[in-house]
């Protein structure tokens, strides 16, 4: 997607994707303020774009600055077709702080598998069962030399020695909090989201799928070549991906054999949580005068959120853990689309969208758990 200006608003075409017969589109993380009929999740927000049609979304940016992404939004559909959002400060203004990249870089991390994903994930709906893993991690969209036949087609970022580049990191895979990091560099993550933090300097990152970070790299080395890496953090009984996708850090100038490249040696093991926790514990919105947080002062009610997947008793018929189902949910309520058609209604009775969303979630509670209930939320 064309670089945007923070405050402009943005035509898109999206079209369906192929071999699917209907998808959406989300804007991750923009914010369209009364905008929410462009936002994507079909059949909430909008009719689902069907197969060899297409249709424009107009996204309105507001107070977003740095890095979001988009993607294809009907259950696994985002595993197909995605993209980086990038919004640059408005015209006139510039980065806060001492943020003066020479150049800028998106870094995708991603999941790739070789299984039809809607199959699978029908299947798993189906069964109670857990999605398939990955069959690889990427980076831009290239596992790299740990896997096999994969050392020739490895992504190489290239840098000049003395010159800072802006990462912009978005994490694409379906499930996998990711840790990344660059052998011999620290990183400095100054957003996340599209918001600037106040800079942290890391050793590597820890990031969640759909979060975007900005990261300043300083190319301060002497070496050639020098190993970058993405691997699972999961502190978790359920199955998950434990491969690591690689690629190069290459200096322009130096001499020095790709095949062996300095490697990373501070990634963390995969399950290693205290480190998972500290990272995001430092992760602080920047407190800059042009940039003020309106943090409220007084806190009236406190909630209290817990999100599950819950086992769901199946008679042994289900796929999951001692042959139960599994089941999102939030405070124990599961979601399950409401026999109203919100859109229809909308239309039919222009009751505002507020009072419509009430209606959805009354519905909603009303549900009782049903095995085919990990909806899409699981995702974004
Ligand atoms: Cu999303």
């Amino acid at each position: 997607m064309a670089p945007s200006r923070a405050g402009d608003p943005c035509s898109k075409r999206g079209h369906s994707v192929r071999d699917y017969p209907q998808s959406g589109r989300i804007w991750h993380g923009v914010k369209q303020p009364g905008n929410p009929w462009y936002d994507g999740p079909e059949n909430i927000t909008q009719c689902p774009i069907l197969a060899g049609t297409n249709f424009t979304y107009e996204v309105i940016f507001s107070d977003e600055e740095g890095t979001l992404w988009w993607h294809a939004h009907s259950d696994w559909t985002r595993a197909t077709v995605h993209g980086a959002i990038i919004i640059s400060p408005p015209t006139g203004t510039n980065y806060p702080l001492h943020i003066k990249p020479d150049a800028d870089e998106v870094i995708v991390l991603g999941t790739w598998y070789k299984v039809d994903v809607m199959e699978m994930i029908e299947h798993a709906l189906a069964n109670g069962s857990f999605p398939a893993l990955a069959d690889a991690l990427t980076i831009n969209g290239q596992p790299g030399n740990e896997y096999d036949c994969s050392s020739d087609s490895i992504y190489r970022l290239s840098v000049d020695i003395g010159k800072t580049y802006l990462l912009r990191i978005i994490n694409a895979a379906m499930n996998e909090e990711l840790f990344f990091g660059i052998a011999n560099h620290n990183l400095t993550v100054v957003g996340v989201d599209a918001a600037y933090v106040e800079p942290i300097d890391v050793e590597y990152i820890m990031i969640t799928p759909g979060q975007t970070m900005d990261v300043l790299l300083t190319a301060n080395q002497l070496s050639r070549y020098f190993q970058m890496a993405a691997y699972p953090f999961a502190d978790t009984n359920s199955p998950v991906e434990r491969s690591k996708a690689t690629a190069l850090l290459q200096y322009n100038g130096q001499d020095g054999p790709s095949l062996f490249p300095v490697p990373i040696t501070t990634l963390p093991n995969y399950d290693h949580r205290d480190v998972a926790e500290n990272f995001m514990r430092m992760l602080k919105s920047l407190v800059h005068s042009d940039y003020p947080i309106k943090v409220p002062q007084n806190v009236n009610t406190s909630l209290f959120i817990t999100v599950s997947v819950n086992l769901l008793d199946c008679n042994g018929t289900c796929g999951g853990p001692n042959k139960n189902g599994l089941s999102a949910s939030l405070n124990n309520i599961s979601f399950e689309l409401p026999q109203v058609d919100i859109l229809k209604a909308y239309e039919e009775y222009v009751l505002p969208y507020p009072v419509l969303l009430v209606l959805a979630y009354v519905a909603c509670t009303m549900t009782e758990f049903s095995p085919n209930l990990i909806i899409s939320s699981l995702s974004c």
